[in-house]
């Protein structure tokens, strides 16, 4: 069983203004089809491991062959990143429900949380991820390098952004901040509400 580009649910332009068509239609055909391609040739190489879902390995990376555990970190991680990133993006929902309710709860207020995730995006050096994840019972904000997973740290991830030059240059070119602001209009909060409550169960 090979791993598979997942269907976008959504046209290339759906995300538009704040994520542009051409964009999305480059970050989904040739980024993370690259990860997908290269997640499987790794895995030809020990067939016993191709049955599992890309979130299972990832969950138990140490027990991953030696020779391919790299290339799982990376290009597995980057598959299920950014299966769970296309997800994440929806234009015109509100954040509400428990989720809305947890992060006034660990943050202080929606505002505050957005400034702290939006600093922890912008603080990446290089290429990562800036993640809302559920670890030991309550929220955090944290940042991972390259395609790092939460999952390797037994986090559950709620919200992320992908914040690689790639996701964002050529709409924005050096101007993350921008990138990062645009986001807070496109985030798909009854998704990200689902990851909260299936996390905290
Ligand atoms: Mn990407």
């Amino acid at each position: 069983m090979k791993h598979t580009l997942p269907k976008l649910s959504y046209a290339y332009d759906a995300l538009e203004p704040y994520i542009d068509a051409r964009t999305m239609e480059i970050h989904y055909t040739k980024h993370h089809q690259a990860y997908v391609d290269k997640l499987n040739v790794a895995l030809e190489k020990h067939p016993n491991l191709q049955n599992k879902n890309v979130n299972e390995l990832l969950k138990s990376l140490n027990n991953v062959p030696e020779d391919i555990r790299i290339v799982v970190r990376n290009h597995g991680g980057g598959h299920a990143n950014h299966s769970l990133f296309w997800q994440l993006l929806k234009k015109g929902e509100k954040c509400s429900g428990k989720i809305a309710q947890a992060i006034d709860k660990a943050f202080g207020s929606f505002e505050e949380f957005k400034k702290l995730f939006s600093e922890k995006a912008l603080s990446v050096f290089g290429s990562g991820w800036a993640w809302l994840v559920f670890h030991n019972g309550k929220l955090e904000i944290y940042n991972t390098a390259r395609q790092d997973s939460p999952l390797i740290e037994n986090k559950i991830p709620i919200l992320g952004l992908d914040v690689w030059e790639h996701a964002y240059y050529l709409k924005y070119q050096n101007r993350r901040a921008e990138y990062i602001e645009a986001f807070f209009n496109i985030i798909n909060w009854k998704k990200v509400n689902e990851l909260y409550e299936n996390a905290v169960n």
